[in-house]
C-alpha cells in the first residue's frame, strides 16, 4: 500500500455537521469574509491549524485521570520532566501553557533592545515576541525556500553564509541566540537536515552564541531526516531526536503540535543563570515551576503524548496522510508548494487564481471559496497575514508567497475525509475563473489577519455544487 492506513481504531466519535451553501454564504458575510470569525460548528473539515486540534489516545486520557493537582511537586511534573530530559536532553524543564509563553519568557530574559535574533524563518509569535523586546527578528533560510517548485529535501535549512555575514555585521554582542524552527512552518512545513544543524552549531560555537530550537514539530522533522538524509535510515526517530537536540543549548516547544495535546508547552535549556531568571519570571506571570499555567493532568497528557509521537507507525501514517492529500491534488493539476510539508499542504494561490491581482487577496479569496463551496476551512498565509504598508508610499509590500495552508490535525480525520478535501479542491480548480477577489474594509494595527474584514470585489461566484 502506497499510503499507510491508520495505525489506530476509533473509540470515541465527535459528530460534525454538514451545512448548506446558503448557510455558509450568510456566515461568510457576517464574518466579514474572515474564516477566523466563522463558528467551528459550521465547518465540515477544519484545516485551520494542526495546533491543539489533535485527538488524544486512550493512554493519554487514562493519564488525565491520574492527574495530581497538588500546587507544588505534582507527580505528573516529575514524569513530564523525566520524559522531556530523555528526549531533548537539557537540564532545566520549565512548563508553560503554550508555545508563545515559552518564547516570551526566553526573549524577555535574554533579548535586549537593538539586538537581533536570526532564525530560518520566524513563526509570527516568535517574530512578535522578539520585536516586542525592541529587537529585530531575522529570517535567514536558504533561498530555495521561496521557490514553490524547488523539490530540495531540506528547504528549512539555514543559509550559513548569510548567518556568518550577519554575525560579522551586527557583532556577537548583539545576537543573544540563534534559532532554528523545526519543521519550518512559515516556509511550508519543510525540514532542516541534521547536517545543516551540525554546521549551524559549529558556526555559532566559533562566536560563543547559543543555538535554540523552536521544536513544535520536531518528531515530523526527525522522521524526514530518517527518510531523506543518508546515514539515518536505520536509526530510530528517538535516536535522531536525541542527536539533533544534542547540537542545541535549549528549545521552546508548543506541545499543541508534536506533544499531541490540546494545550501545553515548555522551555528547556542548560544554562543555569538563564533558567533561574526565567523561572522567577514564570512565577510572576504563569505559575509555580512545577505546573507553569497547566493542570497536573495536562502535564501527564503531554508526557505521554511526547512518547507517542515518536512511534514510527504513527509518524509514517501522519506524514503519509499529508502526502496523500498533496499527491491527489497534484494529480488533479492543482498548484501546490513542493515538496509536500510535514503537517500541511499549501495551495499556491497566485497560480490557482492567476486572474486575481495581489491587491484582491488571492489566497484569502481562495480560502473563502473553499469554505463557501465545500465547508472546508484552511488559513491564508499571504498578504493578509504578512503584507506590510510602505510608510513612504502607503502601498502594500507583498510577501514572497501567496498561500492557503491546509493543516491536518493529528489522528482526527479519516483518509475518506481527506479524499473529500482533495476532490473538492480539484473541482474548485476546474471552475477557478469564477472565484472573485476581495477588498479589505477593516484592519487592526497588529496581527490583522485575526480580525480583518472584507467585502467581495464583485458578485459572489456561483459554482455547480449546492452543498
Ligand atoms: C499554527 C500555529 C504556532 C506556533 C508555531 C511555531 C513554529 C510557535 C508557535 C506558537 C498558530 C496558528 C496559526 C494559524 C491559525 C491558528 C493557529 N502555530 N512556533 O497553526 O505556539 O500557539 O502554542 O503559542 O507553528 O501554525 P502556540
Amino acid at each position: 500500500m502506497k499510503f499507510p492506513s491508520e495505525p489506530f481504531k476509533i473509540k470515541v466519535v465527535e459528530p460534525i455537521r454538514r451545512t448548506t451553501r446558503e448557510e455558509r454564504d450568510r456566515l461568510l458575510r457576517e464574518a466579514g469574509y474572515n474564516l477566523f470569525q466563522v463558528p467551528a460548528e459550521s465547518v465540515y473539515v477544519d484545516l485551520l491549524t494542526d495546533s491543539g486540534t489533535s485527538a488524544m489516545s486512550d493512554n493519554q486520557w487514562a493519564g488525565m485521570m491520574l492527574g495530581d493537582e497538588s500546587y507544588a511537586g505534582s507527580r505528573n511534573y516529575y514524569h513530564f520532566e523525566e520524559t522531556v530530559r530523555s528526549i531533548f536532553g537539557y537540564q532545566h524543564v520549565i512548563p508553560t501553557h503554550q508555545g508563545r509563553m515559552a518564547e516570551n519568557l526566553l526573549f524577555s530574559t535574554v533579548v535586549k533592545p537593538g539586538m537581533c535574533v536570526p532564525n530560518n524563518i520566524h513563526f509570527d509569535t516568535t517574530r512578535a515576541n522578539v520585536e516586542h523586546q525592541g529587537a529585530q527578528a531575522l529570517d535567514l533560510v536558504i533561498k530555495e525556500a521561496y521557490d514553490p517548485h524547488c523539490e530540495a529535501p531540506f528547504k528549512g535549512n539555514m543559509d550559513l553564509m548569510r548567518l556568518e555575514e550577519t554575525i560579522n555585521r551586527v557583532g556577537r554582542a548583539h545576537i543573544p541566540l540563534v534559532m532554528l524552527t523545526i519543521t519550518n512552518n512559515s516556509g511550508g512545513g519543510q525540514p532542516v537536515s541534521m547536517e545543516n544543524i551540525r554546521r549551524t552549531r559549529a558556526l555559532v560555537d566559533r562566536y560563543g552564541i547559543p543555538l535554540f530550537f523552536d521544536a513544535c514539530r520536531f518528531a515530523e522533522n526527525c522522521f524526514f531526516i530518517k527518510e531523506r538524509e543518508p546515514g539515518y535510515a536505520e536509526k530510530s526517530v528517538l535516536e535522531i531526536a536525541q542527536e539533533l537536540f544534542g547540537y542545541g543549548h535549549g528549545c521552546t516547544m508548543s506541545a499543541k503540535k508534536d506533544g499531541l495535546v490540546n494545550i501545553g508547552g515548555f522551555l528547556s535549556l542548560n544554562d543555569d543563570r538563564w533558567a533561574q531568571d526565567i523561572t522567577n519570571m514564570l512565577i510572576l506571570v504563569e505559575g509555580f515551576p512545577t505546573y507553569g499555567g497547566l493542570a497536573g493532568r495536562d502535564l501527564e497528557a503531554m508526557a505521554r503524548g511526547l512518547r507517542e509521537v515518536l512511534d514510527e507507525a504513527y509518524l509514517s501514517f501522519r506524514i503519509g496522510q499529508v502526502r496523500y492529500l498533496g499527491e491527489m491534488l497534484e494529480q488533479a493539476g492543482v498548484p501546490i508548494l513542493k515538496p509536500i510539508g510535514g503537517h500541511a499542504v499549501y495551495l499556491n494561490a497566485r497560480e490557482f487564481l492567476p486572474h486575481l491581482d495581489r491587491d484582491r487577496f488571492p489566497a484569502q479569496s481562495l480560502a473563502v471559496a473553499l469554505y463557501r463551496e465545500y465547508g472546508i476551512r484552511g488559513v491564508e498565509i499571504g498578504t493578509v497575514m504578512f503584507g506590510k504598508k510602505d510608510a513612504a508610499t502607503g502601498r502594500t509590500i507583498h510577501p514572497e508567497l501567496e498561500l492557503v495552508r491546509l493543516a491536518i490535525p493529528r489522528r482526527v480525520y479519516t483518509n475518506m475525509q481527506i479524499a473529500y478535501v482533495a476532490e473538492s479542491i480539484a473541482e474548485l480548480y476546474r471552475c477557478r475563473d469564477s472565484v472573485r477577489g476581495l477588498a479589505m474594509t477593516y484592519e487592526a494595527p497588529v496581527l490583522r489577519h485575526f480580525t480583518a474584514r472584507f467585502e467581495e470585489a464583485q458578485q459572489p461566484s456561483l459554482l455547480r455544487r449546492a452543498s
